[in-house]
């Protein structure tokens, strides 16, 4: 998101930041100083020292994250929408993504790592995946380039780096969820897309 409004608004100092990594495999995650900014102990998670000087404003949970930003970043709704049911649209995607994508796709991502192999947590929880793709797969159908409003938005960036995991789990995009995968690969070209996702290696672990 942030290399998005970057390339939305060059000249807006103000949108330039520090990118923290944070070793979970040493459990920084736990640690009192980021506990401060993420009390779930998780990432991501930001601090925004443009606002409530000294200390700054911190934000937790990645879709809160990223409607801090447009709210407060998107003056000119290059990224987000005015229209309150566009707005609003735009929200349902959110939710949709953060309630059900995110916590589906990482359970199964967790079982399909783990050493024990156990089948029917696989199955449950790859079915789910591929419902929850059906439902994107419906949704943008021949007519619709990106969520909402037919332009790149808030909603896609919420949505597209667990998507476009979904290959890892063993789901054949392109094969099983075309209209996915062409809404995949269209955000995949975008300058500020292709600058944030080169932060991070193709599982999503910050390089
Ligand atoms: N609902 C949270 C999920 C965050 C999350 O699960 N983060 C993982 C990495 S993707 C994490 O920090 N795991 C380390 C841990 O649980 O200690 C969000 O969307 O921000």
């Amino acid at each position: 998101m942030l290399e998005e409004l970057r390339v939305a608004y060059p000249d807006k100092k103000e949108i330039g930041y520090d990118f923290v990594r944070v070793n979970l495999g040493k459990n920084e995650q736990k640690l009192p100083e980021f506990l401060k900014i993420n009390p779930n102990g998780r990432i991501p998670a930001l601090l925004d020292n443009n606002v409530n000087k000294p200390v700054g404003h911190r934000v937790f949970e990645s879709a809160s994250i990223l409607l801090w930003l447009v709210e407060n970043y998107d003056s000119e709704y290059k990224l987000s929408f005015k229209d309150p049911l566009l707005k609003n649209e735009a929200l349902s995607w959110i939710f949709f993504t953060h309630g059900g994508v995110g916590p589906m796709f990482g359970q199964a991502g967790h079982f399909l790592h783990l050493d024990e192999k156990i089948p029917y947590a696989i199955k449950r929880y790859t079915d789910e995946m591929r419902r929850l793709l059906s439902v994107f797969e419906d949704h943008l159908g021949t007519e619709r380039t990106y969520l909402v409003d037919n332009r790149f938005s808030v909603a896609d960036i919420n949505a597209i780096t667990w998507v476009k995991g979904a290959n890892r789990a063993g789901i054949d995009l392109a094969k099983e969820f075309p209209a996915v995968n062409g809404w995949i690969e269209r955000s995949l070209e975008r300058q500020g897309v292709k600058n944030g996702l080169s932060l991070f290696d193709d599982a999503g672990h910050a390089l």
